[in-house]
């Protein structure tokens, strides 16, 4: 048996399910980039606003990439478990949002169809960092990107999110349909305006006219989204089949945790999201600062040096005293400084939450996953703090350690001499670097301080920062991360 409309009935009383009729939600949302993170983050707040009688704001969700999740929801009508996992056990909620599945690289024009119907009034992405296919040290369009350079020359036909969403715009326009809002879930630094300038460009490189337009009356309001939702294993699967007395193909794990601020900049009108726990709010930046660099920047070099140290998750790593000091101390003698606390927080409790949030044993939230893409999330994570401290003249101690566990993680090697699986669209360019310096620290460091995609101009030059950087380096090849981490947070 396997979940579906027609065996909702079937489940367990102790399974929560949409408490209003599915087949007759609207779609109001086109989501792009249909993975786990959208599934356990805003189609929740999305099927809790369609329970509260919302029925415009149902979800037709796209991949960009592989057909996995139209695959595996397809034959679900879209239905798909939400496990909430802390301590106590595992929460579950079959979620009813997701009315329709698309997949975009078989059928481009169903995409664009789906975009261009005038009951769709939002765009959500969460289609991660590269996604956006600009450069992560400027926050520009990268114009030379493979996937741009062939969206420009046959529009009609997108590959990437820039693409699509601009040719669907434009045939709104042209159609006289008002655009829908864009609204990045992304953990990128300033996200709206980000892939506002991004879109803006392209169009404009398609058409200048095109680009005013999209300038002028395209909204993209800032999000900040939290939730920590690590990849679903066949463990996940079978837990999930034994508890609904059925199949899922394809739940989605989540902590208890879930946090979504959003500018309320929304001129096609939106769903009720203050109605079920979201923030609205008219500045999102301190919230994203908040996240950003003291939740992901964390994060980040948990899993680098984590995962150098031989730990498989985030809880892990979390479960040694040293990580725990290294954690404390970078957030609170070094990151603290540059974020400004959001109207009403409480930094102290916020980073005590996420110390439990990372400890949370019923997440098995692989190092090995958060360290992906460092390229395009270590800028906002830790180089804009490193900037910052910089520039009033702060140590950078902790911070510099987590770079160098990244430069220590793209290298290829691990501390065993075995081979790392590094996933990042500059891999090939880190793998060249490692092979020249060889085992010198400071030729690797080097090398790859000159990706200016990630250091940009400035830090390489600010002998500070380089300094810090390769020293940390040339203690995690001499002594290893564990003992690296843990002597530089004694004293
Ligand atoms: C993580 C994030 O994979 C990563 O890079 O840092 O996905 C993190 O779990 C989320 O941003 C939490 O909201």
């Amino acid at each position: 048996m396997r979940l579906s409309l027609a065996n909702l009935s079937r489940l367990p009383a102790d399974i929560r399910r949409p408490a209003y009729d599915v087949a007759a939600a609207q779609v109001g949302v086109v989501h792009l980039g249909v993975g786990a993170f959208h599934r356990a983050h805003q189609a929740v707040y999305l099927d809790d606003c369609l329970a509260r009688g919302a029925a415009g704001w149902a979800v037709c969700g796209a991949s960009l990439r592989s057909p996995d999740t139209s695959e595996a929801l397809d034959p679900q009508d879209g239905l798909y478990t939400l496990a909430v996992r802390s301590g106590t056990g595992d929460d579950l909620r079959v979620i009813g949002s997701l009315r329709r599945l698309l997949v975009a690289p078989r059928d481009p024009s169903t995409l664009l169809a789906a975009m261009c119907d005038p009951n769709v009034r939002i765009v959500t992405l969460t289609v991660t960092e590269k996604g956006y296919c600009h450069d992560p040290a400027t926050g520009t369009l990268d114009e030379a990107h493979p996937d741009i350079i062939a969206d420009l020359a046959n529009p009609a036909v997108p590959r990437s999110a820039p693409g699509f969403l601009v040719e669907a715009l434009a045939r709104r326009r042209a159609a006289g349909v008002a655009p829908f809002t864009v609204l990045c879930c992304d953990n990128l630094p300033a996200n709206g305006e980000t892939v506002a300038r991004v879109v803006a460009r392209f169009a404009a490189l398609r058409d200048p006219d095109l680009g005013r337009w999209v300038e002028a009356e395209v909204a993209f309001p800032c999000t900040m989204v939290d939730r920590i939702v690590p990849a679903t294993t066949d463990a996940d699967r079978a837990m999930v089949a034994g508890r609904l007395g059925m199949e899922d193909a394809w739940p989605v794990m989540a902590e208890p945790f879930t946090q979504w601020v959003v500018e309320d900049r929304f001129p096609a009108g939106r769903p009720p999201l203050e109605d079920v726990g979201a923030e609205l709010v008219a500045d999102v930046r301190p919230y994203e600062l908040m996240k950003l660099r003291l939740l992901n920047g964390s994060h980040s070099t948990l899993a680098y040096l984590g995962y150098l140290a031989g730990k498989e998750t985030i809880a892990e790593t979390m479960a040694e005293p040293a990580f725990q000091r290294l954690v404390a101390r970078l957030q609170d003698e070094e990151v603290t400084s540059t974020v400004p606390a959001p109207p009403g927080a409480d930094l102290g409790a916020y980073k005590r939450a996420l110390r439990e949030r990372f400890a949370n044993p019923a997440l098995k939230h692989r190092t090995w996953q958060i360290a992906m893409d460092g390229s395009q999330k270590l800028p906002q994570r830790l180089l804009s703090p490193i900037r910052d401290r910089l520039a009033a003249g702060a140590p950078i101690g902790f911070l510099a350690l987590g770079v160098a566990g990244w430069m220590r993680y793209v290298s290829g090697t691990d501390e065993k001499g075995s081979a790392i699986d590094v996933r990042d669209p500059l891999a090939a360019r880190f793998k060249a670097v490692a092979e020249t310096a060889g085992p010198d620290a400071d030729r690797l460091a080097e090398g790859l301080l000159a990706v200016r995609e990630v250091f940009g101009a400035d830090l390489p030059t600010d002998p500070r920062f380089t300094g810090a950087v390769k020293a940390a380096l040339g203690r995690l090849y001499a002594e290893g991360a564990a003992a690296s981490v843990d002597a530089a947070t004694r004293g």
